[in-house]
């Protein structure tokens, strides 16, 4: 029996990948590497550091930068990316999923965040959503990132539940594997064929009701 929810954030609850993109396109310009949508697609559900060196590996000085330089430039992305944020309000969230978020507290489900982002409590508060749930897993405190099961484990062990009374919710393929990984029923948001391997498929926000999920998982 499912008991409980583990969202991922960027994607999911809202579009924080649009304020991503702005401020890494900053560090592009400055670093001389051209920015495309291409390279701003391979940057969503990839922590910082790991997005910085993209960026860095797609220009041709990648070698001249100093891990100290590394950790100036991944700083001043975040208080770029940190004022754009503050501008986010409850219209941000995503169609349906404040409709969705209340309905499963309504119902007794309890809910817990797995983001890649060190920003989840600021983006919940600016959301008005903080309530709604009773932990977001730390990522500062993984040993890895998505694809690795860890962040959804933690998210189901902040819900007290075990795994199998779990769904965790995704728009990347390496949360989808996340979440396969630890043992969860696993919900795409996106195109089935990047999203192949998620449990249950949806194809927007919009669609994720409890009654849908029930639906498909009868089926
Ligand atoms: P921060 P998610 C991810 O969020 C974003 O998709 C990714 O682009 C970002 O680099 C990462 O969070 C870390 O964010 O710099 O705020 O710590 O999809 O895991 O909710
Ligand atoms: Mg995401």
């Amino acid at each position: 029996d499912i008991k409980g929810f583990a969202f991922d954030l960027d994607g999911v609850i809202a579009d924080t990948a649009r304020f991503h993109g702005q401020a890494w396109h900053q560090t592009a310009d400055e670093v001389g590497t051209t920015w495309t949508e291409e390279l701003a697609e391979s940057l969503k559900g990839i922590s910082r550091m790991d997005s910085l060196q993209l960026i860095l590996d797609h220009g041709d000085h990648a070698d001249s930068f100093s891990e100290k330089d590394k950790e100036l430039l991944a700083t001043k992305k975040n208080l770029n990316y940190q004022k754009l944020i503050e501008t986010l309000t409850p219209e941000d969230i995503l169609p349906g999923m404040l409709e969705f978020i209340r309905s499963a507290d309504d119902n007794g489900y309890k809910m817990s965040i797995a983001s890649a982002s060190k920003n989840a409590p600021l983006i919940l508060k600016q959301l008005g959503l903080t309530e709604y749930f009773v932990g977001i897993v730390d990522p500062a405190t993984l040993h890895a990132g998505k694809p690795d099961p860890e962040i959804f484990v933690r998210a189901a062990e902040v819900l007290g539940l075990a795994p199998t009374a779990v769904i965790g919710l995704e728009d990347s393929s390496a949360g989808i594997d996340s979440i396969n990984g630890a043992g969860q029923v696993s919900l795409g948001i996106g195109d089935d064929k990047v999203l192949s391997k998620a449990t249950l498929n949806f194809k927007q926000t919009s669609l994720v009701t409890l009654e849908n999920i029930k639906n498909k998982m009868t089926n």
